[in-house]
């Protein structure tokens, strides 16, 4: 068998934060027991196929600039095949325990439907047998809907009924196909599931359409006995002007309109957060109040720019900010911490994707460490809590409990006049938080 990695012939271990091998975690110690549970139980690690084994380094001005070996350009099953011996032995040497998958990252499409499906049955039968093998799982699977030119107007929103229903045929297997490798979420992200411009979309109808799109996929996970969890990952553009999936907020009310909210958590991408224009914990907190934190793609955008970045998450100060969210809504469930994140362009060696993830887990660890000291020395929480106290007694519990109204209220006002205006400590905080990084 070639061995794609041979530069890094061993996995990757902890050697502790003093280590100078650039090979090595720093941070990451998979077996480290943290408020109860391992490291890797906690960060359930995953690492995604298509930036890491089919990005190629190209951007829109210049060709690709990644030399990788399992590629043969012929698009065939052969170099499928290729493609998934190196990222097996990848997933092998860097420790994790999760992976992820477009329908189309691990398999070609063939000439027609037919064909495509059997490229992917045939696929997924060796990912079953290299699952076993190796102990590696698939955290979640999904269906490339916007590639190929045929979803140039959408999938699920599709103006046409004709590409709907190829679209809804394609995740059909998809969903199958992770339903076979035991995958424990399946995810939805609609990149083209929205609009260019409102003079030819009648918005009403694409939605109603996407709500009965995944109202079919509910009922095809029941027909099949799929219990994974179905995941939305919202993002507001990128690449259609509009899309509907806008943010965590916008999904969360549209699974409620369409009688879909028991069936979806979210899966939070930072970056796309940054495209929304909030702040990840803001996003990752408005899921998680409404108990839909479902996963989370790791990585970072860049404030700078308009676009998806999809780089590494090793801004440690943001992970901290995640994981504090993460840790409060207990854990991240059946999902899991999937590196969405590509090296640069110009990092054009075999052994840049080690470093990469590299950093991404060792950050990602640290900030796990940082977040439940945090919580465990309890002074953000009592801070909160002081914050909030007048609503534990008196006329705030009354409140609280949604047992006052207005005319009560007025009383109140009247008889204990003018407020005093409290600090919100901001800045005080924001050094506290900072003396535990
Ligand atoms: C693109 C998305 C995509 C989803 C899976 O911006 O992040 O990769 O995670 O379709
Ligand atoms: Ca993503
Ligand atoms: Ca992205």
């Amino acid at each position: 068998m070639t061995h794609y990695f041979p530069e890094v012939a061993e996995p990757v271990r902890y050697e502790g934060r003093d280590t100078t091998n650039p090979l090595a975690f720093r941070y990451y110690n998979a077996d480290q027991i943290v408020a109860g549970k391992t490291m890797r139980d906690h960060l359930r690690f995953a690492i995604c196929y298509w930036h890491t084994f089919q990005y190629r380094g190209s951007d829109p001005f210049g060709e690709a600039t990644f030399l990788r070996p399992w590629f043969d350009n012929t698009n065939s099953l052969a170099e499928a095949e290729n493609r998934q011996d190196a990222a097996f032995e990848f997933f092998q040497k860097m420790g994790v325990p999760y992976y992820t998958f477009h329908d189309r990252d691990i398999a070609p499409e063939g000439a027609n439907f037919g064909e495509s499906c059997k490229n992917l049955e045939h696929i997924v039968q060796r990912a079953k047998r290299k699952q076993e093998e190796s102990g590696i799982k698939l955290l979640w699977g999904t269906a490339n809907l916007f590639s190929n030119r045929r979803y140039t107007h959408g999938a699920g929103t599709n103006p046409d009924a004709h590409v709907y229903a190829y679209a809804a045929a394609q995740a059909k297997h998809a969903i199958a196909a992770t339903h076979e490798l035991g995958g424990e979420n399946y995810v939805f992200w609609g990149g083209r599931e929205g609009y260019e411009t409102i003079l030819n979309t009648d918005m009403k109808r694409e939605q109603e359409n996407f709500a009965n799109f995944l109202h079919m996929a509910v009922a095809y996970a029941k027909e099949i006995g799929f219990s994974g969890q179905f995941l939305i990952e919202p993002k507001p553009m990128e690449p259609t002007k509009h899309q509907y999936d806008v943010d965590s907020a916008t999904v969360l009310n549209f699974l409620r309109a369409y009688d879909l909210f028991d069936h979806f958590k979210i899966n939070h991408e930072p970056n796309h957060s940054t495209l929304a224009g909030h702040a990840t914990e803001h996003d990752l907190t408005v899921a998680a109040s409404a108990g839909k934190l479902g996963s989370i793609d790791a990585n970072r955008g860049d404030p700078q720019n308009g676009w998806d970045t999809d780089q590494f998450p090793t801004d440690i100060h943001a992970n901290v900010m995640m994981m504090l969210v993460v840790l409060k809504h207990g854990g991240l469930g059946s999902g899991g911490l999937n590196f969405d994140a590509k090296p640069r362009r110009s990092s054009v060696d075999l052994v840049d994707m080690f470093y990469a993830h590299i950093g991404g887990m060792d950050s990602m660890a640290r900030a796990l460490l940082t977040a439940q000291k945090i919580i465990d020395d309890g002074i953000l929480s009592r801070i909160i809590e002081d914050r909030y106290a007048s609503y534990s007694s008196g006329i705030g519990a009354k409140i609280s409990k949604g047992e006052s109204n207005f005319a009560e209220l007025e009383q109140y006002v009247l008889e204990h006049g003018e407020p005093n205006v409290v600090s919100g400590r901001q800045e005080m905080i924001e050094n506290l938080i900072n003396s535990y990084l």
